[in-house]
């Protein structure tokens, strides 16, 4: 679901810092001095160009209201409008000077432990700042690698889990190798007063924050962070880089891509260390961070998930959708649509009691139990193996929808083909969500281009679940 709001709250402080004027390069001998072009996450800022460079770092603590879920308001607090705040890199020889502002109609003191800095508080001390304040300092970069920055003002988890934490990334001496596309994911939770996925004005329910019970785990702090228009791109063949942080405030995150296997691997961020090879999810700690690297060898839709899977339904999923030639000597699925072997649905459930109701015959569902056509002309039952009715009709040119309601135990969704029958064609259709989880709904919306008869079918049950629309 779009946020202009949260989109005008990310926008503002990037074009601020991104219109900071370089300040340029010094005369020999002098450090470079520049200020660093943040750019919002999952953007992953420009190495620098060489080592001993004086790098000015803007970030602005602000608290302002986001959505974290579809219809979930909730305030939080965030470095330079974003959660993760934005990605700072420099490299290891770097000085770094660090600026924080506290915007003027914040409530709170805010500062910045930076994890990758050598001195008292990570800088926490030195950059508390009442609203209205500004203060810095600076550090040497020392030590290469991936580390989290924080606020710890507060009792500091209230800080962390309202969006204040981010990354920072000391590059190695000579820099880090080139890839394709690089991208910066961050991990935290959210502890609100009402329940998963319930709308409304939600507020940070301290109880469950003591007890780490969140409400949401979420990838780059929104349920549909790094979902649909928000989804990871890149291209069969691309060497891929994710700067992974988790903020916590205390869960360990283990990361995985369901479909792929990292390559490399920079345990806690350490890319002084040498990396591991051939890992398939690797544990982050609260605080902590991890460099993953791996090649993109087959199209399709790639699920990032924290493998403690039951928190996909907290929010804890994004895609990385990937385009490109098929390549069946690494993956062949014969017999199989292109749709149904991508679809390695990762829905976010309703809150369990509403699972629970879904799981009873509702009214609806009986009545299509018992024989009786839906409500409404286009309304559609998925039932175990069956669509209720299996004859539909249409006009053509006419936009239509369907709703389709799955009133069955398994998932099933509903896959339009046009009329020479190729479900693999690209003018077919598919259900929205692409697969409806037992007791879901979902729509399929579709323009029939000519008269005729159209084959539809489900495609997790292609040979039994099909039926026809007969258009006139
Ligand atoms: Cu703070």
């Amino acid at each position: 679901m779009k946020s202009p709001l949260r989109r005008a709250m990310i926008a503002v402080p990037i074009l601020l810092v991104a219109a900071a004027a370089l300040l340029g390069a010094g005369c020999k001998g002098e450090p470079d001095t520049y200020t660093e072009q943040l750019v919002a996450p999952p953007g992953v800022p420009a190495q620098t160009p060489r080592g001993g460079a004086h790098v000015i770092v803007n970030l602005q603590a602000m608290e302002h209201e986001t959505e974290i879920a579809p219809g979930v308001k909730y305030t939080t607090w965030s470095f330079n409008g974003s959660t993760p705040g934005p990605m700072v890199r420099a490299r290891v020889g770097d000085t770094v000077e660090i600026h924080l502002a506290n915007a003027a109609d914040s409530k709170n003191s805010h500062n910045i432990d930076l994890h990758a800095v050598n001195g008292p508080g990570g800088g926490a001390g030195a950059t508390l700042v009442k609203p209205g304040e500004s203060k810095y300092f600076t550090f040497k970069a020392k030590t290469e690698g991936l580390f989290v920055y924080h606020c710890a003002a507060g009792i500091v988890a209230d800080h962390i889990t309202n969006g204040m934490y981010g990354a920072i990334m000391i590059d190695p001496p000579n820099g880090m190798d080139h890839v394709d596309k690089e991208f910066y994911v961050g991990q935290s939770e959210f502890y609100t007063n009402l329940d998963t996925n319930e709308p409304g004005n939600a507020t940070l329910d301290m109880d469950k924050l003591f007890k780490e019970q969140p409400t949401y785990v979420t990838f780059n702090g929104n349920s549909k962070g790094l979902v649909g228009d928000k989804s990871l791109q890149a291209k069969v063949g691309d060497k891929v880089r994710i700067y992974f942080a988790d903020g916590g405030p205390n869960l360990i995150s283990s990361f995985h891509v369901i479909g792929e296997i990292f390559d490399r691997v920079w345990n806690y961020g350490a890319t002084g260390s040498a990396p591991l090879t051939g890992v398939q999810t690797v544990l982050v700690p609260p605080g902590g961070a991890a460099v993953v690297e791996f090649k993109l060898d087959v199209p399709g839709d790639y699920k990032l998930v924290d493998h403690a899977i039951e928190r996909v339904s907290k929010g804890a999923v994004g895609t990385l959708h990937v385009v490109g030639p098929a390549d069946p000597s690494t993956f062949n699925a014969p017999g199989v649509s292109a749709a149904a072997a991508n679809s390695h649905e990762m829905t976010t459930p309703a809150p369990a009691t509403a699972t629970t109701a879904a799981a009873k015959p509702s009214p609806s569902a009986t009545s299509a139990a018992s024989g009786q056509a839906p409500a409404g002309p286009n309304a559609v039952v998925l039932k175990d193996n069956v669509f209720e009715p299996k004859e539909l009709t249409a006009k053509a040119g006419q936009a239509v929808t369907f709703t389709l309601k799955n009133a069955g135990l398994v998932p099933h969704n509903m896959h339009v083909a046009p009329l020479d029958g190729n479900f693999d064609s690209p003018q077919s259709v598919v259900s929205t969500p692409e697969i409806v989880m037992n007791g879901k709904t979902g729509t399929l919306t579709w323009t029939p281009p000519a008269a005729g008869t159209y084959k539809f079918r489900c495609d997790i049950h292609p040979d039994v679940m099909t039926g026809t629309i007969a258009v006139n």
